[in-house]
């Protein structure tokens, strides 16, 4: 009984979390709308910036899905709407629920970015059945940016990030690049869960129902 009880717990929270981006501070977060693009429905500049390195900066989530891909893109400008037209981190897979700590991001030279640029972090991932969810951050580059404080970009417990099995972005479509995969590695497993709740009306739930039936 304790087992189902967990299970069930486990399944509330996949089904309404999706993601948090906590660090640099998102625009904003309503759960039932993160999946608008280009900022999960948060189309307002915060008026409150984090000031984010030029190097070595840090990205914390907290994940609501069993996996995910993930992709971060940046656009530069005080407010510059959907232009997110430069990659910070290429696709990956990242398995596990709970905090989710990015680091090492540092943007191209070709952006020219300066202490005192303004520029727009956008965070996406898929794992909903109608594609990619989206978050954003308002940032101002800086040199001197202050150190994160410790315990806000953390791991949490089985959280690990493991190369994506496909290129493209994590909003678009990819049952046709995994539907044929059978593969028994947990690469191969993760392909097919993506491949399945990207397969249309019905696909979460149906998801759901099948992790229950495993778990139990
Ligand atoms: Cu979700």
């Amino acid at each position: 009984m304790k087992t189902t009880l967990t299970a069930l717990t486990a399944f509330a929270s996949l089904a309404s979390a999706h993601f948090n981006l906590n660090y640099p501070a998102a625009r904003g977060f309503d759960e039932d709308i993160l999946g608008t693009f280009p900022c999960g429905g948060q189309n307002t500049v915060s008026s409150n910036r984090t000031v984010w390195p030029i190097s070595n900066g840090e990205i914390a989530l907290t994940m609501g899905h069993i996996d995910a891909n993930v992709e971060v893109l940046i656009a530069v400008g005080n407010n510059p709407g959907s232009a997110f037209n430069t990659v910070l981190r290429k696709t990956f897979t990242e398995q596990g629920l709970g905090t989710f700590c990015m680091t090492g991001f540092s943007v191209p030279s070709s952006l020219n970015i300066t202490d005192g640029t303004n520029a727009t972090i956008q965070v996406v991932t898929n794992g909903d059945s109608n594609g990619g969810l989206y978050n954003c951050a308002d940032i101002t580059f800086s040199s001197n940016a202050p150190a994160v404080a410790s315990g806000v970009c953390t791991n949490g417990t089985g959280v690990t990030a493991v190369a994506a099995t496909i290129s493209s972005q994590p909003n678009e479509t990819v049952a046709s690049a995994t539907s044929s995969g059978s593969g028994t590695s947990a690469m191969g497993k993760s392909a097919a869960v993506r491949g399945f709740v990207s397969a249309g009306a019905g696909g979460l739930a149906m998801a759901g129902a099948a992790a229950l039936a495993i778990v139990l």
